[in-house]
C-alpha cells in the first residue's frame, strides 16, 4: 500500500518569498506544482516538491520577524518564562532571523544561527553572537567544540522549513545537554485544518506538524514532548517543549490533551484530509466570487501585508493586479517590488490606508487584531476587509 497520499493540489505556484523587481516582471518565473501529501504511516503532512535551502534562504531573504508587535510580545513573554522556569546558562536559537527573540536575553549567554545573511547582519549589528550558516551537523559540531553542551535550544518557524529532519534532530542531539530543553514553535496542523488556512502551504513550509506526527518523528532520536502550548501566533501555532528520553522531566497534562484533540478531529485518518480539500475548493470559489462582486461595483481593492501565505492564495485563486491595485507592507525589502506570480505592486505603508480604498484584502490575516487596532480610522470611515479564514467574507 502507498504510504504517501496526495490530498490537495494548489496549482502552479512561484517561490513564495521571491518578490520581483520592476525589471523582472516580464521574465518567466520559476513555478512548481504545490501538492500536499499525508503519510499514512508517520501521519506527517508535507509538500511534494521541495527546493534546496540555498534557493529559499539566502542573502536576499525579505522576512523580518520584528515587523509585528504581536511577534515581539510573544518572544518577550517566552523569554520571561524561560528565565523564570529554566534558568539556562546558554541559549541557542536556530533560525534567529533579525534577533527579535534573542534580544530579550543577556548577550553573553546567546548564540544565533541564521543562514539569511542579510537578516543575520541585523542581529549582529545589535552585538549579538550570530553565525550566518544553515543548521546542520557540521555547524552543531563547531558549536559543541566552541561552547560545549547547550541547555536550551529554541527554534520558531524554522524546523518545518528544513527537509532533512534526520540532520536537524541528530545535530540537536549532539549539542543539547542531558537535561537540556528544546523548544520548537511551528504552525499547528489542527488549526490549519480547522481554520481552512490552506495558505500555510508554500515552498518554505515543507512540513506542517501535528503533535501526532512530531511525536512519531522524535521517537527515532530518543526525544519526547513534555509540554505543549497552543498559541494564536501565525494563525494557530504549537510550542513544543522537548526533552531527551532519559532526562527526568515530567510529561505534563497538555501533551495528552493535545493528543486527544488531534485524534478526535481525525488528524490520524486520511479521510480528514480529503474533507479539508473539499473545503479549500469551496473557499476558493467563495473568495473569487467576493472579489468579482466588488469589482462589478467598481470598488477599489488593495492588499495589506504581502505575506508568503498570500502568495499561495493569490496564485491558487488567480487574483492579480486586475483585482488588487497594490499591496501595502511595512517590510523595506518587499516595498517597490511585485508579488510573486501575480505581479501586484507592493507599496510602502506610510501609516494609513488611502481614503479612496473601499476594500482591503488581509494578506497578514494572522495579525488581524494588531492591524484592526492600527486601522481604526479606515474602519470608522466605512472601509471593509476581505479575509479568507475560516470562510471567505467581508468584515
Ligand atoms: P507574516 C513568513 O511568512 C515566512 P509570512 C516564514 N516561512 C514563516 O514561517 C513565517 O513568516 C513565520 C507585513 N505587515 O509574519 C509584514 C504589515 O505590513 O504573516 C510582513 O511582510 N503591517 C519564515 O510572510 C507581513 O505583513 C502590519 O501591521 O506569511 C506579515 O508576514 C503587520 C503586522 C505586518 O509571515
Amino acid at each position: 500500500m502507498k504510504k504517501k497520499i496526495d490530498f490537495l493540489d494548489l496549482g502552479q505556484q512561484p517561490l513564495a518569498n521571491y518578490y520581483l523587481r520592476k525589471n523582472q516582471i516580464k521574465n518567466k518565473e520559476r513555478t512548481y506544482r504545490l501538492i500536499i501529501c499525508f503519510n499514512d504511516e508517520s501521519k506527517l503532512v508535507s509538500i511534494k516538491k521541495t527546493f534546496s535551502s540555498k534557493m529559499m534562504f539566502n542573502n536576499k531573504y525579505p522576512y523580518r520577524s520584528s515587523m509585528s508587535k504581536t511577534m515581539q510580545k510573544s518572544f518577550k513573554q517566552l523569554a520571561e518564562q524561560i528565565k523564570k522556569k529554566f534558568h539556562p546558562k546558554k541559549i541557542l536559537e536556530i533560525g534567529s532571523n533579525d534577533g527579535s527573540f534573542l534580544k530579550n536575553f543577556d548577550k553573553k549567554i546567546t548564540i544565533g544561527i541564521e543562514p539569511c545573511s542579510n537578516v543575520e547582519k541585523i542581529t549582529k549589528k545589535l552585538k549579538f553572537n550570530t553565525i550566518p550558516e544553515y543548521w546542520n551537523i557540521k555547524q552543531a559540531s563547531k558549536i559543541l567544540k566552541k561552547y560545549n553542551k547547550i541547555d536550551l535550544i529554541y527554534s520558531a518557524n524554522t524546523i518545518s522549513h528544513i527537509k532533512n529532519l534526520d540532520d536537524v534532530f541528530n545535530s540537536i542531539n549532539l549539542v543539547l545537554s542531558q537535561n537540556g530543553i528544546l523548544i520548537i514553535e511551528d504552525p499547528s496542523l489542527l488549526e490549519c485544518l480547522k481554520r481552512n488556512t490552506y495558505d500555510q502551504f508554500y515552498n518554505e513550509h515543507i512540513y506542517v506538524f501535528s503533535y501526532i506526527a512530531l511525536t512519531n518523528i522524535l521517537k527515532k532520536y530518543k526525544l519526547e514532548i513534555f509540554r505543549i502550548e497552543n498559541l494564536d501566533i501565525h494563525g494557530g501555532s504549537n510550542r513544543y517543549f522537548i526533552k531527551k528520553l532519559d532526562s527526568k522531566r515530567k510529561i505534563q497534562s497538555s501533551v495528552l490533551k493535545q493528543k486527544k484533540k488531534e485524534i478526535k478531529y481525525g488528524l490520524n485518518k486520511k479521510s480528514t484530509y480529503f474533507s479539508f480539500k473539499q473545503r479549500v475548493e469551496k473557499s476558493k470559489e467563495k473568495l473569487v466570487s467576493i472579489f468579482k462582486k466588488c469589482k462589478i461595483k467598481n470598488k477599489k481593492i488593495i492588499g495589506y501585508g504581502a505575506t508568503a501565505k498570500s502568495t499561495t492564495i493569490l496564485n491558487y485563486c488567480k487574483i492579480n493586479s486586475s483585482t488588487i491595485d497594490y499591496f501595502l507592507d511595512t517590510t523595506e525589502d518587499k516595498q517597490n517590488k511585485y508579488t510573486p506570480g501575480t505581479k501586484i505592486e507592493i507599496k510602502k505603508y506610510s501609516g494609513f490606508i488611502d481614503n479612496d480604498v473601499d476594500y482591503v484584502f488581509l494578506g497578514a490575516w494572522n495579525f488581524k487584531k494588531e492591524i484592526f487596532k492600527k486601522e481604526k480610522k479606515f474602519i470608522k470611515s466605512g472601509g471593509k476587509f476581505i479575509i479568507h479564514t475560516p470562510y471567505p467574507k467581508i468584515i
